[in-house]
This record gives structure tokens, sequence and C-alpha cells, in this order.
């Protein structure tokens, strides 16, 4: 039986009524890393993994919830949406942020499952986030549009599971378009859809395996010392917000001396951002040598100066690197560990695979997984 009829099935078995069934994928992102809460630009997409949610009101305000995957239940109230500390809290803390913008709910059942590989950087929470939104959204009639879904999936991530995320994952997650990446502005949210024109090319993810454990932590500091920066530039440049706003020459002049890690963290991002208007222009022009460059510089910013790779994402990333047919590959989303990003050309794809598995094992002892993904629609009935 296939995943959303099994989840179904369970559903009914359950609770003795039909759900709806709601697909909600994971994303990937080419390029244009830790540059969303930044105000900066992201080229993300929705792939073909993803969180399967099935959802049913009840007639009270109670909250049964089944993680289908890992056989664990979950069972509240409305009436108490505290934190957990367990994946409770990414589905609770979409209810609390309906409740906290006014809008009326009863009780739900949901029973959930997923493709996504947990842990890999897939953003499997945004995907779970937004799978909960869309799905009370729809049976309670709502009306929000799917970019007050994305928000609202943001912002239980900041309130209620606490990291202080930017917006590109759950965006891509619920905006999502089948075969296109999206160019978003983070600043404006204005986006653009640009078909993947790559005829012959894969995109295909290694996954480490590392757990991202620093992640939360590392990922609230990052941003800190971004803001950081911001602080220093604006007592010279009042105008400056963020550091979209900010040039290397002003990094230079004003930081590089006085505090070399806030200057390394902020022109990693500065640097990252125009890697991205660049490499969306290599895209354009159908110029896919030059932007599988330009990952590698987004990995090695990522390593050295944004220092939020690990040993096993850098020995993925030089494994590749070697490989006949490989144009570019770099650490993907907020790093510690997760999985890399590749363009790999189709024809070299089990050499790829077969070489990618035997070295990393010798190399860290550890087994990847080989994922060649293709770009799906965003949040969904099904
Ligand atoms: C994580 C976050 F959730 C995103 O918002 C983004 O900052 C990413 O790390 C790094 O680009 O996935």
């Amino acid at each position: 039986m296939e995943l959303p009829e099994s989840l179904d099935a369970t559903f009914q078995q359950k609770f003795h009524s039909k759900p709806l069934l709601i697909c909600s994928p994971g994303r990937v992102n080419l390029i244009g890393e830790h540059t969303d809460y930044n105000q900066g630009f992201v080229l993300p997409a929705a792939i073909d993994k993803a969180i399967y949610l099935a959802i049913g009101s009840r007639d009270d305000d109670e909250l049964h919830f089944v993680a289908h995957d890992i056989n664990k239940t979950f069972q509240g109230s409305l009436q108490s949406l505290d934190r957990t500390k367990t994946w409770a809290d990414y589905l609770l803390g979409v209810l609390a942020q309906f409740q906290r913008a006014g809008h009326a709910l009863r009780g739900v059942n949901c029973v959930f499952a997923g493709t996504i590989p947990m842990g890999a950087g897939l953003s499997s929470s945004a995907a779970l986030e937004n799978a909960i939104g869309f799905g009370i959204n729809e049976l309670f009639g709502l009306g929000l549009d799917r970019l007050d879904l994305v928000r609202l999936s943001q912002r239980a991530e900041h309130d209620f599971v606490g990291v202080k995320v930017g917006i590109m994952d759950m965006f891509a997650s619920m905006m999502g378009k089948a075969d296109h990446v999206i160019k978003l502005d983070c600043r404006s949210l204005d986006y653009q859809y640009a078909p993947l024109r790559m005829e012959g090319f894969r995109v295909v993810l290694c996954d480490s395996q590392v757990k991202h454990s620093l992640a939360s932590s590392e990922y609230n500091t990052r941003r800190a010392e971004c803001e950081k920066g911001v602080q220093m530039l604006k007592l010279y440049y009042p105008a400056i917000n963020s550091l979209r706003d900010v040039t290397m020459a002003m990094l230079d002049e004003y930081v590089k001396d006085t505090e070399p890690l806030i200057y390394r963290r902020c022109a990693y991002v500065v640097q990252e951002n125009q890697r991205l208007l660049d490499g969306y222009a290599d895209l354009q022009a159908g110029d896919l040598d030059a932007f599988g460059q330009r990952m590698y510089g987004s990995h090695e910013g990522l390593s050295q100066w944004y220092e939020v790779s690990c040993p096993e994402l850098d020995t993925l990333v030089d494994i590749a690197r070697e490989q006949p047919g490989v144009l570019g590959a770099r650490m993907m989303g907020g790093g510690f560990g997760g999985c890399t990003i590749n363009l790999v050309r189709e024809e070299s794809l089990d050499n790829f695979t077969q070489v990618i598995t035997q070295q990393y094992k010798a190399r860290t002892g550890k087994d990847t997984q080989i994922h060649v993904c293709r770009l799906m629609d965003g949040t969904h009935t099904i």
C-alpha cells in the first residue's frame, strides 16, 4: 500500500471517519544559504520527498496525534497548548498561532508519516508545520492564503520550537512548483519561478547521516552575529537595516579590524547573496559550469567563514569535486550535518553513487544515503 493510502486506512480505523489527506514536501536550496534571515535572496524548490498528513475535525477540544513512522501518539487539548519538547510541538505550535490570530478552532485528529529523511536538513519540520496549517485552513474554511500559512509556520517555529529560522523552508515547501526553482527576495517576499533547465543533469543529495544537533543553538548565534554587524555599521550608515544593504567595502572599513569574527560572518552573507544573483544569471543563460563553480564557492564560505559545516559535509564535497560529471557541490541548509546538494551529469550518476558511497565510508566510517530528486508542487491535498 502507498503511504497516503496506508495513513488513510490507519486514520479511519482509529477515528472512524474519513480524513482530509495532505502532501507537504521537503525542500532543496540550490544556492543562497543563511541569506534568508538577512533579508537576502534564496533559490529553493520543493522536492518529491514529503510529509503526508491525514487530518479530521472533532466535536470537542481534544487533540489526537499519531506519528505513524515512529509509532508514537500524543493526546492534548486546545485549552492548554504547552510546549512538549517533542515532535508534537510542530503541530501544537501551529495550532497556537491560529488561536493567537483569533481563529476559533475545534479539536482535530491527525495521523502523519513521511518520506523526508529526518535530520537530513530537508525541512521535514517546515513540511509538517505547513501540512497542519494547510489542513486546519481547509477543514475550518478559514480563508487564509498560502503566504499567510507560510508566515504562521515560521512564527510557530520561532515562538514554540524556539529556533529563529528564516522564511525559506516553509516558503519553498508551500509555494513550490514542479520542475521550477523559486527565486525569493526574503525582504519583499517577491518571488519568481524559473524552470530548472538542466537537460542531462540531476540534483543529487548526499546525506552525511550526521544529525545536526548543534544546529539550533549555533543557528541563533549566527543570526545574532549578523545582527551585531548591522548594528556596528548603522553607526556610520543609519539607513542600513540588514546585511542586504551592506557592501564589502563597508565591512572592510568598519568591521574587519575591530571584530574579525563578525567580519567573517557578515562577509560570507554579503558574498553569498551576490553569488546567488550571479548564479541565477548563469542558470538563466544555461551556463551550468559557472553555476557549479559558485556552488563550490558557497560551500567554502559556509565552511571557512560562516563555520556551519562539519568534517563529514566537507568530505562529501571533497569527494564530489574529484568525480567526473559533477558540476558543483555544497552543504545545504542550516549546517552541522544533513545533506550536500550536487549537480551531476546523468551518465555519471552510477559512478558518482558508487564512489561517494565507498569513499565516504572509507574516510569517515559512516554510511551515506544518496537521493536523486525531482522538483515538485508545494503543499496540496491529495
Ligand atoms: C535552515 C533555516 F530554517 C532556513 O530559514 C535557512 O536559514 C537555512 O537554515 C540556511 O539557509 O534551514
